[in-house]
């Protein structure tokens, strides 16, 4: 499908994946809109989306988090667009890595709200914008995670697997519509990921790195546009795409450690 001329809506484009989706969109000529609870960074990505060749590039608070804000981020959209051609629904993370043992109450919430709660949310507040029969796409992050369990990540596992049952039932309720959806579920990617997981240790953070070459927001801005832009018939339900160097959640290969 031609993406020139069409209108993207990311969450989470304040930083990682949505930026970089924000700005290879934008190389395309799409009109992009970003939301994210960051302005301060959403203001510097829509100027870099804007350099890069987009027909336009706007920004709206969003916190996935409050249906309040959501409803008021559509609210918003409303007076740009009357259409949305494709929808990433990016916006999450993990917070923590404690055990169920000695798991937090907050960080629990934050990854429900953000990445299962949120899903929902954005996605219930902007289907009336999504047109049937023209090829547009609901395109929600997963991960790896949604697939294998592993230690210290029981919710991030959890709400990641919700959401792969989230993309199934979309799938299914709109089947019929034209509208296609579907899952990009990455492995270790070098973003702010970790850095938010760590709560701001650095090196804690780089160190789920260590001696291995991570995927970047790069490879995967370039695989949204890939399964975005096949053609309107063709819909890429799910792909998993993991660095060369990680085989499985539990077997990443290091060079130096
Ligand atoms: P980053 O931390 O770099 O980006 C996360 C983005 O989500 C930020 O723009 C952040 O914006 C936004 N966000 C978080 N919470 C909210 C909220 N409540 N409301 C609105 N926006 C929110 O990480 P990534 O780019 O790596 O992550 C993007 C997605 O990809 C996430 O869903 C993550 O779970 C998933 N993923 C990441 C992988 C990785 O290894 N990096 C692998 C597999 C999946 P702000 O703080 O400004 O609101
Ligand atoms: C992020 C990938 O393996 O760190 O979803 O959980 S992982």
């Amino acid at each position: 499908m031609q993406l020139r001329q069409k209108w993207i809506v990311i969450t989470g484009a304040s930083s990682g994946f949505g930026a970089a989706a924000a700005k290879a969109f934008g190389a395309l000529g799409c009109h992009v809109i970003l939301g994210a609870r960051r302005v301060d960074r959403l203001e510097s990505v829509a100027a870099e989306a804007t350099s890069a060749g987009a027909a336009s590039a706007q920004f709206h608070d969003l916190d996935v988090a409050s249906t309040a804000s959501v409803e008021a981020f559509a609210a918003w959209l409303k007076s740009v667009t009357t259409v949305v051609d494709v929808l990433i629904n990016n916006a999450g993370g993990a917070h923590g890595l404690d055990a169920v043992a000695t798991g937090k109450d907050a960080d629990w919430e934050a990854m429900v709200q953000s990445n299962f709660l949120g899903l929902l949310r954005v996605t219930r507040a902007l289907l009336p914008l999504i047109p049937k029969d023209a090829g547009a796409y609901i395109l929600n992050l997963g991960s790896v995670a949604g697939h294998a369990a592993y230690e210290g990540a029981a919710v991030y596992c959890g709400v990641k697997a919700a959401e792969r049952s989230i993309t199934q039932s979309l799938r299914l309720e709109l089947n019929g519509t034209g509208i296609r959806v579907g899952s990009l579920d990455p492995g270790l990617a070098e973003t702010e990921f970790a850095l938010v997981r760590f709560k701001g240790d650095s090196s804690r953070a780089s160190n789920v790195y260590a001696g291995m070459t991570p995927l970047s927001a790069e490879d995967i801005a370039e695989t949204m546009i890939w399964m975005v832009s096949r053609p309107a018939h063709v819909c890429i339900d799910e792909v998993i795409i993991k660095p060369t160097d990680q085989a499985a959640i539990h077997k990443v290969y290091r060079r130096t450690v």
